[in-house]
């Protein structure tokens, strides 16, 4: 990989990548709707809107990967979602075909399967149960990558990002905890293994608590760094001031499945 492009390189985890891969490929280019505020006068940067396929194309144009993160990154209203994570996630991949891209990385999410059970080990190939629109909107981008590795030859990795930080916030966050070098070492795999033709890896790190088995990611190298359990105490502690949520609690997707929830499935064994 010579040239990368990172989408959505002004948002929390795009600042953190933008310092954590520098230097580990030749030029990386960064995008995003608006100029971040401290960039760099050696960092390249193309504005792009993702649901305009225009500026898509210009911002991919060159590139040989991309690690998508750019599009809307928590539940919101369905024209949001529309635009930024279905509009933007097909541009993004179409723009990559048309382009010659070789690769890509996208930043899917645990939200595509939040409906599980936190009881429920589960693996990538379990059927989608997204808990939000945010959530079907990313089971919709897993289902564009996999559309354009299978037709179109492109080399695509899903990193079902459970929750990036420096340390994990609470209880639920102690089993989908994601540490920054964990997913750096995830976005390597996928933009440079050789045998990458369409993976779907859990974004988690070594965490004790974890309900996921990502066996995938294993098999491609992947050894996490980040221990969940090391945080333990302040996680535990913060989590004692959370209010009650019983849904959020018995479901792995934790607040977006209690968000708008009525007469679901409440509490299922399955
Ligand atoms: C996500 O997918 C969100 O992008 C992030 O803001 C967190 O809410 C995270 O999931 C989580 O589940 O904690």
């Amino acid at each position: 990989m010579r040239t990368v492009l990172i989408t959505g390189a002004a948002g929390g985890i795009g600042t953190r990548l933008r310092h954590l891969l520098k230097g580990v490929y030749p030029n990386i280019r960064l995008s995003d709707v608006a100029r971040p505020a401290d960039l760099a006068s050696d960092e390249s940067f193309v504005p792009a809107d993702l649901a305009d396929m225009a500026s898509v194309e210009r911002a991919v144009a060159g590139v040989d990967g991309i690690v998508h993160l750019g599009g809307f990154s928590v539940e919101g209203p369905w024209d949001t979602i529309l635009q930024s994570n279905i509009i933007g996630c097909y541009n993004l991949f179409e723009a990559a075909r048309r382009h010659g891209v070789e690769r890509v990385v996208f930043a899917s999410s645990n939200h595509v399967v939040g409906f599980y059970p936190r009881r429920r080990r589960i693996g990538v190939d379990a059927a989608v149960r997204p808990d939000s629109r945010y959530g079907a909107s990313k089971a919709f981008g897993e289902a564009i990558a996999a559309l354009y590795a299978y037709k179109h030859g492109l080399r695509v990795t899903c990193i079902r990002i459970g929750n990036f930080g420096d340390a994990p916030a609470d209880r639920r966050r102690l089993s989908i905890w994601l540490a920054p070098q964990d997913l750096v070492q995830l976005i390597r795999i996928g933009l440079e293994h050789a045998d990458i033709r369409h993976e779907i890896f859990y974004g988690a790190s070594d965490n004790a608590r974890g309900w996921w088995d990502n066996g995938a990611a294993f098999r491609f190298g992947y050894r996490p760094q980040g221990r969940a359990e090391e945080h333990s105490a302040p996680a535990l502690a913060a989590d004692a001031k959370l209010p009650p949520d019983p849904v959020g609690e018995w479901y792995q997707g934790g607040p977006f499945c209690s968000d708008e929830f009525d007469d679901g499935i409440e509490g299922s064994p399955l």
